[in-house]
C-alpha cells in the first residue's frame, strides 16, 4: 500500500510532537537556482503555491508525513539554496540525508545540463546508493527547453525515477514523493531498529523527539 497522508505538518520547537509516525528521514531538495525548490517544497507541505520569488536564504525544512508499505515515514524536507555562494553550507547540509530530490527546470536548459555536476557532488558528499530522484518542473509551462524524454533518458543513465512536475498547479509532486519514500523504505524500513539508542543507528531519526527547529511556521516563500 502506497499512498500519501494529507496530515502535513510544520513544526517549531514549541509543539509537542506526537508520535504519529514510524521513523523520520532527512530529504534534501537540491538543484540550480529559481528551478522551483521552495515553490515544490511549499506546495508539497503546505499546498501552498506563491508566484512571487524570494530567494532562499541558506536552507528551511518543512514536513510531511509519507505513508509506504504500511509504515509512515515522517519525511524532514529541507529546501536549500542553489546559488554558488551557500554551496559551502549545501555540502554540510548532506549529513544524514537519506533521500534527494534534484530539480531542474523544463525552461532553463542549462539546469538541465547541470544536472550532472549537481549527482557527481551528490556522489562526492554521500553514499553512492542514497535514493536519489530526478525531478522537470514547470512541466506546466509553455516554454519548454526540455523534452521529457531528455530527463527520462538521463535519469535512466543514473539509475533514477525521474519525473515531471509542476509546483505551480500541483501535479506529479505526490508521485515523485511517493516514490522516494518507498525507495528509503526499501533501503531501511525493513530494519529500523526496535532500540534506536543502539550505537550505529542514527541514520535516521525514530524517536518523535526534535532538537531542531523551524525558522517559519506558515510558508513566507
Ligand atoms: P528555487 O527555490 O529553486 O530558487 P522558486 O525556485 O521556488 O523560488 O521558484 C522560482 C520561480 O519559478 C518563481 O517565479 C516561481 O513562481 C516559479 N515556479 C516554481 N515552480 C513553478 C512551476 O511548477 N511552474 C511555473 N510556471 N513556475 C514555477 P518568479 O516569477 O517569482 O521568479
Ligand atoms: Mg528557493
Amino acid at each position: 500500500m502506497n499512498k500519501l497522508t494529507t496530515n502535513t505538518t510544520t513544526h517549531t520547537t514549541n509543539d509537542k510532537l506526537t508520535k504519529d509516525y514510524d521513523y523520520m528521514v532527512k530529504v534534501l531538495i537540491l538543484g540550480d537556482s529559481a528551478v522551483g525548490k521552495t515553490s515544490i517544497m511549499c506546495k508539497f507541505c503546505d499546498k501552498n503555491f506563491q508566484s512571487s520569488h524570494v530567494v532562499t536564504i541558506g536552507v528551511d525544512f518543512k514536513y510531511k508525513l509519507v505513508e509506504c508499505n504500511d509504515r509512515k515515514i515522517k519525511m524532514q524536507i529541507w529546501d536549500t539554496a542553489g546559488q554558488e555562494k551557500y554551496r559551502s553550507i549545501v555540502q554540510t547540509l548532506y549529513k544524514g540525508a537519506m533521500g534527494i530530490i534534484l530539480v531542474y527546470s523544463i525552461t532553463d536548459r542549462k539546469s538541465f545540463q547541470n544536472v550532472e555536476g549537481w549527482i557527481k557532488q551528490i556522489h562526492t558528499n554521500t553514499s553512492t546508493d542514497i535514493p536519489v530522484i530526478l525531478i522537470g518542473n514547470k512541466a506546466d509551462a509553455p516554454d519548454r527547453m526540455v523534452e521529457y524524454s531528455e530527463g527520462k533518458r538521463v535519469a535512466q543513465n543514473f539509475g533514477i525515477k525521474f519525473f515531471e512536475t509542476s509546483a505551480k498547479q500541483g501535479y506529479g509532486l505526490n508521485e515523485a514523493f511517493n516514490a522516494l519514500g518507498e525507495l528509503i523504505d526499501n533501503k531501511i524500513g525493513e530494519n529500523f531498529p526496535s532500540d534506536p539508542t543502539q550505537p550505529g543507528q542514527n541514520m535516521y531519526i525514530k524517536t518523535p523527539e526534535l532538537n531542531v527547529s523551524s525558522k517559519r511556521e506558515g510558508c513566507s516563500c
